[in-house]
């Protein structure tokens, strides 16, 4: 995947095969290395973020993130330079892939929202785009 090139409508929504318990017991979702399209080396999750604080803020170069609203909701909002979408998740069974080269902001958390990220790389703050300058640079050359 080539990071000028990627646009926000190569981010797309993953169905998590759901379990819906026959005796009412409630859902249980379950992702195996088929579900997302690079091996999993990183898992972590944001939580008791305020509702009027935003995350990310930046791009990556290399790194497959797919984000999960375990619990409550938030918006995306991704950006490829030129074109901007708003992707809000608030189902436990539906996650957002996205690929290297895109923009994101995370914000709207509702209370007690938490987003669990599968990460296919290790952190690595050289992969990091942290400026959108640099990001609408990068994506213009
Ligand atoms: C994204 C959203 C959903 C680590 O030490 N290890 C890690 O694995 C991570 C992700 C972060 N950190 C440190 C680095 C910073 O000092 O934690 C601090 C905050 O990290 P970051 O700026 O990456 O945090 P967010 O919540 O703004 O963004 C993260 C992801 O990086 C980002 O790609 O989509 O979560």
């Amino acid at each position: 995947m080539k990071l000028k090139t990627t646009t926000v409508d190569t981010v797309s929504i993953i169905e998590i095969p759901k379990i819906t318990d026959k005796k009412g017991r409630g859902n249980l979702s379950v992702i195996e290395n088929d579900c997302v399209p690079f091996d999993i080396k990183r898992v972590y999750y944001l939580y008791d973020v305020p509702s009027d604080a935003y995350r990310g803020g930046h791009a990556h170069k290399a790194l497959y993130q797919f984000l999960i609203p375990l619990s409550g909701s938030f918006d995306v909002i991704l950006k490829d330079g030129e074109n901007t979408k708003k992707v809000s998740l608030n189902k436990p069974n539906k996650g957002l892939m996205i690929v290297p080269g895109i923009w994101r902001e995370l914000e709207n958390f509702s209370s007690g929202a938490v987003c669990l990220v599968l990460a296919s790389e290790v952190y690595d703050e050289n992969d990091y785009i942290r400026s959108y300058n640099d990001f609408k640079l990068f994506k213009s050359r």
